[in-house]
């Protein structure tokens, strides 16, 4: 399985994430990829590419135009007002507030497009988010023009992001864009399926309402966990989408043998309904010694994920999403992919 990757995801190092009342250094760092990239050509999986440059039409189709112009302008807008430190959200729209209306000075504008305020913006962060994004598009051609899979290793992730909102480490949608893409390319129905330990919400919320891409999600559950305001069971889709969407929110403690028995019932009823085509939201979070998670598999546990994925049989985009335990992220994502291999 061909892997397409870009250094430049380096350019997201944000200094800080705000954790617990304090600063830390962001879970989410640079060298959860390095790892990875370590266990691939260990595992002699080398075939490593970098990105075609990346295509905004399919993006501007899907996102909201202000949204992307606002993560282009950020940085700039935020040195011009005088903002010493990165851009960090402080105030959001609450309860009883207007939603729609966005302000012009940029720290109102860094609340609107913002849901969660451990996620800061540096200077680097939109250079990144692209070329997250142009391997994620990169992996999607190569499989649309007939590869089988492809491995695309997104950094920063993208599964949070919603068409106007960034937050929980994600910027732009990566795995909905190569969904997106597919059905661009001839594919009438598209599955996503997201094995992150945290709920895809922005994923869900980009195509709740459609009959055309299914989403089914294994995560943590919302009363105990980030996103917290998404993610139950009973959001099943909207209008033409209702059914469309499947949610397999599991409680803490949550071992392979009931995260496996989601996983099936979300594979039989996507299979069910015959895709040509699957995105694979691939986290590893839901490992036992991820330190923002609490589900408890094993790295072996891994591969037999990966095994069930590719008995599926379909076209597959994996688009790397989380992961934080950081020595273990290489070997549990490898493992997905070699399973996927085995099948
Ligand atoms: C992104 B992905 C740490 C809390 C972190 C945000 C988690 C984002 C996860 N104190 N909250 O789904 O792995
Ligand atoms: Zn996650």
């Amino acid at each position: 399985m061909r892997t397409i990757y870009s250094e430049d995801h380096r350019l997201h190092f944000p200094q800080a994430e705000l954790s617990g009342g304090q600063f830390v250094t962001p879970f989410e760092r640079p060298s959860r990829v390095e790892y990875v990239l370590n266990r691939l050509r260990e595992r002699k999986l080398t075939d490593i590419v970098p990105p075609a440059a990346v295509d905004m039409r399919p993006v501007q189709a899907l996102l909201d135009p202000g949204y992307l112009t606002f993560l282009e302008t950020a940085w700039d807008d935020w040195k011009t007002a005088g903002m010493e430190g990165e851009i960090i959200a402080a105030n959001v729209p609450a309860r009883g507030m207007h939603m729609d209306r966005i302000p012009e000075n940029i720290d109102g504008k860094v609340g609107y497009y913002c849901h969660a305020s451990e996620t800061a913006i540096t200077r680097g962060t939109w250079t990144a988010a692209l070329s997250s994004l142009a391997c994620a598009q990169t992996a999607q051609r190569h499989v649309a023009a007939g590869a089988g899979s492809a491995f695309a290793l997104c950094r920063p992730p993208g599964h949070h992001a919603t068409a106007d909102q960034y937050g929980g480490y994600c910027f732009i949608n990566n795995a909905a864009v190569v969904a997106e893409m597919f059905r661009a390319s001839g594919a009438g129905r598209v599955a996503i399926l997201d094995i992150d330990f945290h709920h895809g919400n922005g994923t869900q919320s980009l195509f709740y309402d459609r009959s055309d891409v299914m989403f089914a999600s294994l995560h943590g559950a919302p009363q105990e966990t980030y996103p917290y305001y998404l993610g139950y069971a009973d959001e099943t889709g909207k209008g033409a989408g209702e059914g469309f969407n499947l949610n397999y929110p599991m409680t803490a403690g949550t071992g392979y043998g009931a995260w496996s028995h989601a996983l099936d019932d979300a594979i039989a009823k996507i299979m069910a309904w015959g895709p040509e085509a699957l995105v694979i939201s691939l986290g590893v979070d839901a490992y036992k010694e991820d330190p923002i998670s609490f589900f408890k598999l094993e790295s072996d546990d891994f591969t037999d994920a990966g095994r069930r994925i590719g008995r599926m049989k379909l076209p597959t985009v994996f688009c790397m999403e989380g992961g934080y335990a950081i020595e273990a992220v290489g070997v549990n994502t490898v493992n997905v992919l070699e399973g996927f291999m085995d099948a």
